[in-house]
């Protein structure tokens, strides 16, 4: 299928294609195996502009948008989702930033990101809020020209990796999801240390980490937006990112795909290559339909919210839900078709499984993205009269 790219667009594909295979294929086992967190392959997308894709030129980025952003990802994730996390995780953060900061705040901390100088982490979930955000109970409390924050926040992307975090905590407790506020924290922060590395079942090239503030004194001029705007930052920002979850979801399907395809090409059973049987053709025809129906989805999704349009929360939820059941349905059906080979370790599908599963939960689970889609459709339904 031929998307249409623009000279631009293809640039952006050959050269995260070419970093993926070249940087990522080589070592995504022994990342995975050891739990090792990418620096190396961080540096190369920073030398090559990678992080600046969708920051505008004026604060050192490539001034680009959803869809170039959407087409790295994809390709990282062909390759691995752990490293492709550690990479998309970094524009999640980044959003409540470039959405919601003031100039000075884009002057001050977007060049450095743009640039991979600096990583970025969004600090939403905690023990008592995943699916119900606006449960959180980190505090942020006015004191002169500092806002003191305390709490713990949970399975952190980028946790102790990143410099800047982007943290969601409630400076009205009294007021639910109309008392929350957004905060920029950097590292170093007294206050701000690191807790528990989680250990996962799958992206385990990125990391996961607990966050802890401790009395964490945060300069005044560093809350985003209005106090009392937090909420709708996280929601803001979830909407914008949840279509590059969708294309990791296009990238690790279309990776097992082409696994898939090339073991049951060289693997014979009964005298044939196990690909001429009807059984395992059928398995790989709904495999491929399903990625490119998910890869489409994403695309025109991902250039809906380039165009600017407020109402991106329905398609952005459903390229999401639907790219990442997919993934997941994809990569389980590669397993199947190689069998016994599929399940070891010797061969990627077992990994690209097991990471497909993190797609269906994070950055909102396929049945809180339902949740969104269906009280969009009763809004719409509504105004229709
Ligand atoms: N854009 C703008 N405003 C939004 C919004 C959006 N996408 N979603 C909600 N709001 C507004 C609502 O309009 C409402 O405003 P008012 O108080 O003025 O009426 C307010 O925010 C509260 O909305 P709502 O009542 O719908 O909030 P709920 O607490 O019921 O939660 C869901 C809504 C479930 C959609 C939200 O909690 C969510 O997305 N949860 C998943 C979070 C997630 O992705 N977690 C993963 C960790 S972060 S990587």
């Amino acid at each position: 299928m031929d998307y249409f790219f623009t000279e631009e667009q293809k640039m952006i594909q050959e050269l995260a294609r070419q970093i993926a295979e070249e940087k990522v294929v080589p070592v995504r086992a022994e990342l995975d195996e050891k739990e090792e967190f990418p620096h190396e392959i961080m540096q190369v997308l920073a030398q090559s502009d990678m992080f600046g894709i969708f920051i505008p030129e004026e604060y050192g980025g490539l001034g680009m948008g959803s869809l170039e952003l959407c087409i790295a990802v994809e390709e990282l994730s062909r390759a691995c989702l752990g490293v492709s996390t550690s990479y998309a995780a970094n524009a999640l953060g980044t959003y409540p930033i470039l959405l919601f900061g003031t100039e000075e705040q884009k002057k001050r901390y977007l060049p450095d990101i743009a640039s991979g100088k600096r990583l970025v982490a969004f600090a939403l979930t905690e023990a008592n809020a995943g699916s119900d955000a606006a449960g959180i109970q980190t505090t942020a409390k006015k004191d002169g020209d500092y806002y003191i924050l305390n709490g713990t926040k949970q399975w952190i992307t980028n946790g102790g990796e990143a410099e800047i975090y982007t943290v969601i905590a409630m400076t009205d407790p009294s007021r639910g999801a109309r008392g929350a506020s957004a905060f920029i924290v950097e590292k170093g922060t007294e206050g701000f240390s690191f807790g528990k590395k989680e250990k996962k079942m799958g992206i385990r090239a990125s990391v996961t980490r607990e966050l802890i503030f401790d009395n964490c004194r945060v300069p005044k001029e560093n809350l985003l937006g209005r106090e009392g705007m937090g909420f709708i930052v996280a929601m803001k920002t979830l909407d914008q990112s949840r279509v590059g979850v969708g294309a990791q979801g296009v990238g690790v399907a279309q990776g097992a795909l082409e696994e898939a395809i090339r073991f049951a090409r060289q693997r014979v059973q009964f005298g044939k290559p196990v690909i001429s049987f009807q059984a395992v053709q059928h398995m790989l025809a709904d495999m491929a339909t399903l990625t490119e129906a998910a890869r489409a989805l994403v695309y025109s999704v991902a250039r809906y919210v380039d165009s600017g349009a407020k109402d991106i929360s329905k398609p952005s939820a459903m390229a999401k839900v639907f790219a990442t059941d997919v993934a997941m349905k994809v990569t389980t059906d590669a397993v199947q078709v190689m069998g016994g080979s599929g399940y070891m370790r010797e061969y990627p599908v077992e990994k690209m499984m097991r990471d497909a599963k993190i797609l269906q939960i994070y950055e909102g689970t396929n049945q809180i993205q339902r949740n969104v889609i269906g009280q969009e459709l009763i809004k719409e339904a509504a105004r229709k009269g």
